[in-house]
């Protein structure tokens, strides 16, 4: 508690010398989506997917989130807990442990799942990255919190599921490595090794792999959700894992959807101190070096193309910069386009709570501070019955 203060007292006089101020923004020019390493123009989605998607990839995975580890010796799941009249009868709650193991090694990511009651065919599901306490997850339901307000989902005929993002990897410098990175100690002194974004990323994979085999859940439209550092992590796991039929990333700020180039709000130096267990060690190069950087995060978003993505903020959060990310988002475009798909999103950042939910691209401003609320999750609703079509 008494770091948080100190840290948020520190924010608020701005001893880290952030900038907040439009007209300091220095010009920058963002690396070209739609231009190969080679200088090939891509005009196609062949090209995009056989050329420049791969590309982009490896680039993140090189200088951000690190490699994404995709062999494992073995996975089981097994159904701890279950109770077919949860909600007053409205869902069937499943308690389910993933165990994968590898190098000799096993994590386990606990699994929270409801599942509407008396469904006739597999159901489409969100599944939440729960980086804040694990009450607001909780099967029993005792806290009941608009961070993941699971009766209003199951109301409006989804699957909802939530695992805490430290199953995969606890969020401290000291002890991260003790998840998924016991499966793969190499990562941990690769220049290019995942580190905890990357770790929850690759459990969020892991709880696909369930949902492939669950009956109940239709694979085919699971919406991958995260807030903040839970929303860098969406946005890694849906561009690395093409399964994820749609991704939400909410107030993900600096190195989740907002442009690091613009230098506004939280900085790649700021977040790789604060955080120093977060990303691939070759990140730091670009502490105070975002020139140098290859890539932006509206690249990152270009991955999700052609898959439905929602892109938040909140008004007071300037620290995740609303105005970089919406405008990472517009070039995010461009792909949309080579897919054929118009997005419906102005020019200019919208006005606070006017959300505009047409896939395949989705945004709002929400007036209030740095969360994720009831009143976002209702827009997330919205975006999934437009796009999977309205059930019930
Ligand atoms: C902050 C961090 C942000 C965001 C946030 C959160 O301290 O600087 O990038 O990740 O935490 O996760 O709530």
């Amino acid at each position: 508690k008494k770091l948080l203060i100190i840290f948020l007292l520190c924010i608020s006089v701005n001893v880290f010398g952030q900038n907040y101020d439009e007209a300091k923004v220095a010009a920058y020019t963002l690396p070209d989506l739609l231009m190969s390493v080679n200088k090939k123009k891509i005009t196609t989605v062949k090209d995009w997917e056989n050329i420049r998607r791969p590309e982009i990839l490896s680039l993140f995975e090189e200088n951000v989130y690190g490699k994404m580890p995709r062999q494992f010796d073995n996975i089981v799941f097994e159904v701890k807990g279950e109770n077919k009249n949860a909600m007053n009868g409205k869902a069937h709650l499943k308690e389910v442990e993933i165990a994968v193991t590898s190098n000799k090694k096993t994590v386990r990511i606990n699994l929270i799942l409801f599942v509407p009651s008396k469904i006739k065919e597999p159901v489409a599901a969100f599944l939440l990255i729960n980086n804040r306490g694990k009450e607001n997850t909780s099967p029993n339901r005792e806290v009941i919190s608009g961070f993941w307000p699971a009766e209003r989902l199951i109301e409006a005929g989804y699957a909802i599921a939530a695992f805490h993002y430290s199953d995969a990897a606890p969020d401290n410098e000291d002890t991260f490595q003790n998840g998924v990175l016991r499966l793969y100690p190499e990562q941990l002194s690769a220049g290019d090794g995942m580190k905890a974004v990357g770790a929850w990323a690759w459990a969020a994979s892991r709880v696909m792999d369930y949902f492939k085999q669950d009956k109940d859940i239709d694979a085919s439209k699971v919406t991958v959700v995260g807030h903040s550092r839970g929303g860098k992590a969406s946005l890694w796991a849906a561009a690395q894992d093409t399964r994820f039929a749609m991704c939400v990333t909410n107030c993900s700020g600096n190195t989740g959807a907002s442009l690091s180039h613009r230098r506004f709000g939280e900085t790649i130096e700021r977040i790789n101190t604060s955080f120093p267990h977060w990303f691939a060690d070759n990140y730091k190069k670009y502490n105070s070096n975002e020139k140098g950087l290859p890539l932006d995060q509206h690249m990152l978003l270009a991955l999700v193309a052609p898959r439905p993505l929602y892109v938040t903020n909140a008004s007071q959060d300037l620290w995740a910069d609303p105005k970089g990310t919406y405008l990472s988002e517009k070039e995010a475009e461009k792909v949309y386009r080579l897919y054929k798909l118009t997005s419906s999103l102005p020019v200019s950042p919208p006005a606070v709570n006017m959300p505009f939910v047409k896939p395949p691209l989705a945004y709002h401003i929400r007036e209030g501070k740095h969360d994720l609320t009831e009143y976002d999750w209702a827009q997330f609703i919205k975006l999934a019955d437009n796009h999977f079509g309205k059930k019930k």
